[in-house]
């Protein structure tokens, strides 16, 4: 099935928040910010902007009836400065008028008082002064201390990746207004529904049952708006409440790149001992993340860091701690893979250094240490359906490494000006989200009397086609045709208490909930075929019920109204919880995930050593899809995430200066990946996997792990570089940009 949207995506005809059709008497909210990373503040003065032409009021934290709070995981977070500003982009209060125009005008008027206080935007520094925004954690097994006499190799080393922004096309904004009996309906381009009903209630002291979420769609999400949706919701909220207006309020490019968090930088301290046969023994490592100025998802993220501080490799003695340290900078938040990829970059940076000191190839050792079955992951959770071998040799035997490696190297002998590189990347990625209580889902259908169907889940469409998966899995089940069935807005009056779509685990969690409501209401039709007919063996196929001993059928009209009149309910509201997974903090064991996603990437490219610029010519994958629903919207979201992992790795560069300002804070000055960048080849090949029962229609999540594809691209750079420049002492500093890439080209080596 072609993915829903497409049509009216292709004819602009797709609704985002700020399409929606406005309330008559509708205001625009623009909020403001100070051009101050830390300060003191003493008064914030906004008559001059009150008594600009088209403005209804200026808001401020006195204006708030409820808690002035909006921190998820820890309450640290104000939604409006008070008393002291944590980074530059924090938002001191809104200024609401009869058009954005004049709210932007009028911002320009807002004064404050306040004395600057030092500004630390290191994770180093901060964690040296003691600023953490929760306890550290260490994941341990075996026993690295002991392990390291064993080791014929011992390599240390530094590895460094920057953060990234989001750049969903659809900015952050919400649309609020205010019911007769003083509820709030918000539409709100979020990933979750539910944290922002929940903090609306709490910042404006109302019950949840007064706040109604509606989301139809995003224009991206990727992350940034799992948690960092909440405060322009709640700011438009508020808004209607404090002028009894419907208000929209909807970012601002630029506000968005300077008033939001993106992906966490992490610098990390790495130890690595390998064998004489190239067994990794023993692996250490520190994390330093950097986690802005507020926890949001920050505590999570570090968590997942360290679940994936090994890869997809077997390592007996690991010893891995991780520091979430408190800094002022906006607070870094989700964004495809969740720390994961931070985590996998150290390792294969470790590898890579490993690998150079020792005198081989990365990927004799990668290809030395792939997990397997029945061995641990230093979490505790042992291995199962290990695919890490299977799509490794399925990628470098199908895909020709040894011809790869062959033309590389000729061509590097042949050339001076250009040089190749190339370098492989397994992956493996956990499904759940790692806090096990958040891995549970409802769904809500409704047939009506003419045999159509509605369907509402928690599940929020931002472009992964989660929409198209739960609409094949409803008219599979009644055998009715696509057209049949509609997927209606998530909606937290349908579907409550939701989990936000994340973890790419929105099709599995949503789609198996779909799936026992629709068994459900097929249950009873069944029960009644039995009971009036004697039918005893009934599928739904073609739009019809057939009984398939007697071969007679009923159509699924008539036997939805049959039903209907026997006064059978047409009607389930389902819920479905992960069976199996767990987690004990205070020992840091368990088994968090439902299942692994693996795959393996050769990665091509060729550098321009008299210019630090590069293409890629080539990226061939094998991934494990498990029994794929949907090829085209898979392959979309293995395609979109590589390259969004490419962009991480080489060439999306945030700058703060040390004043913790945004110097990256426009597409001009922030490079994201474009037609021209993108892999000139691109083949991805489907793992033959029977998929995991946890899995929806055993069909694994794919909408995070092809990210981590990307970081393959920093080291075949890197392989090119050392083609050129083979005695450099280069660092490990992502992203690779042109810049980075022509100092490495002629560094001197160190004497
Ligand atoms: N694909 C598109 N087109 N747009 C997005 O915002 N977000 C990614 C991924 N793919 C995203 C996307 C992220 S971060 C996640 S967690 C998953 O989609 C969420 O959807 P799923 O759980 O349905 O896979
Ligand atoms: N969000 C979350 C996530 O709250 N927990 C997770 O484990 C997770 N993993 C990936 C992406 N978002
Ligand atoms: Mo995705 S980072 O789980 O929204």
């Amino acid at each position: 099935m072609i993915n829903i949207d497409a049509l009216n995506h292709v004819q602009g005809k797709s609704i985002y928040m700020d399409d929606r059709e406005e309330l008559k008497g509708t205001l625009y909210a623009v909020p403001f910010d100070f051009p101050v990373a830390h300060a003191r503040l003493h008064q914030i003065v906004t008559d001059e902007a009150q008594n600009c032409p088209g403005i209804v009021k200026v808001l401020t934290a006195a204006d708030i009836p409820g808690e002035n709070q909006i921190g998820g995981i820890i309450p640290d977070e104000p939604l409006f400065a008070e008393h002291e500003v944590h980074f530059w982009g924090q938002v001191g209060g809104l200024v609401i008028g009869t058009s954005e125009h004049a709210c932007r005008l009028a911002r320009k008027k807002i004064r404050a008082n306040y004395d600057p206080l030092p500004a630390v935007t290191d994770p180093r520094v901060a964690k040296s002064k003691d600023m953490l925004i929760s306890p550290p954690r260490t994941f341990r097994c075996g026993d690295t201390a002991q392990a390291w006499s064993s080791c014929d190799h011992i390599i240390t080393g530094r590895a460094d990746s920057n953060g990234q922004e989001h750049l969903y096309i659809e900015t952050q904004g919400a649309y609020a207004w205010i019911k007769e009996d003083g509820s709030v309906y918000v539409a709100s381009s979020t990933q979750g529904p539910t944290a922002v009903q929940k903090t609306i209630a709490k910042v404006l002291g109302l019950p949840m049952h007064k706040v109604e979420i509606d989301t139809v769609r995003l224009g991206g999400g990727f992350g940034g708006k799992e948690d960092q949706a909440t405060p322009w919701a709640v700011m438009a909220a508020l808004a209607a409440k404090v002028t009894g207006r419907p208000v929209k309020l909807a970012l601002h490019r630029m506000d968005d790149m300077r008033m939001t968090g993106k992906r966490h930088p992490y610098s990390t301290d790495f130890r690595i001992g390998l064998s004489k046969d190239l067994k990794i023994l023993a692996y250490e490592a520190t994390f330093f993340q950097n986690a802005g100025a507020a926890a949001d998802l920050s505590p999570a993220i570090l968590e997942r860091t360290l679940f994936h501080c090994t890869n997809a490799y077997y390592i007996p003695n690991v010893s891995a701690t991780a520091w979430s340290c408190k800094t002022n900078l906006p607070p870094n938040t989700a964004f495809r893979g969740f720390g994961g990829p931070q985590g996998k970059f150290a390792i294969e940076c470790a590898i890579a250094t490993a690998a150079r000191v020792i005198g081989v190839k990365p990927h004799e050792i990668q290809s030395a240490n792939l997990v397997k079955d029945g061995d641990t992951f230093p979490y505790g959770q042992i291995i199962k359906n290990a695919e890490a071998r299977h799509s490794w040799e399925t990628c470098t035997s199908g895909f020709g490494l040894d011809e790869v490696i062959h033309e590389v190297d000729a061509f590097n002998r042949s050339n001076f000006r250009f040089k190749k590189g190339y370098a492989v990347q397994p992956i493996c990625f956990g499904i759940s989200f790692t806090n096990t209580m958040m891995n549970h889902a409802r769904a809500l259908v409704h047939v009506y009397q003419d045999g159509s169907v509605v369907v509402s889940t928690a599940a929020v469409e931002m472009g992964q086609g989660v929409n198209t998966k739960l609409l094949q899995i409803a008219s599979d089940i009644f055998g009715v045709d696509p057209s049949r069935v509609r997927i209606e807005s998530t909606n937290t009056l349908r579907i409550a208490n939701t989990s936000p779509t994340a973890a790419s685990a929105g099709a599995d969690l949503n789609g198996k909930a779909l799936t026992l409501a629709c068994e459900a209401i097929t249950a009873r039709f069944k029960d009644l075929l039995r009971e009036e007919l004697g039918w005893t063996d009934v599928i739904f196929r073609h739009g019809k019920a057939t009984d398939r001993v007697s071969k007679n059928f009923i159509m699924w009209e008539e036997l939805v109204l049959k039903a209907f009149q026997k006064r059978i309910s047409l009607s389930e509201h389902a819920h479905y919880y992960t069976p199996e997974i767990f987690f004990d903090k205070t020992k840091e064991k368990g088994h968090p995930f439902a299942y692994h996603v693996y795959g393996t990437a050769i990665v091509e490219v060729t550098l321009d050593c008299l210019k630090g610029t590069y293409e890629f010519d080539r990226v061939r994958i094998v991934h494990d899809f498990g029994n794929s629903m949907n090829h085209d919207v898979d392959l979309g979201q293995v395609e979109g995430g590589l390259v969004q992992g490419i962009g991480w790795m080489t060439m999306e560069e945030i700058v703060y200066n040390d004043d913790g300002k945004l110097l990256s804070n426009a597409l001009s000055t922030y490079k994201v990946p474009d037609i021209y960048s993108v892999p000139k080849v691109i083949e991805v090949k489907h793992l033959e996997t029977s998929g995991p029962d946890l899995a929806i229609r055993k069909s694994k999540a794919v909408g995070e792990p092809p990210l981590m594809y990307g970081l393959g691209a920093y080291f075949a750079l890197r392989h090119a570089v050392l083609a050129f420049n083979p005695e450099a002492e280069i660092s490990f500093d992502a992203p690779y940009t042109p810049e980075k890439i022509f100092r490495d080209l002629y560094k001197k080596p160190v004497t």
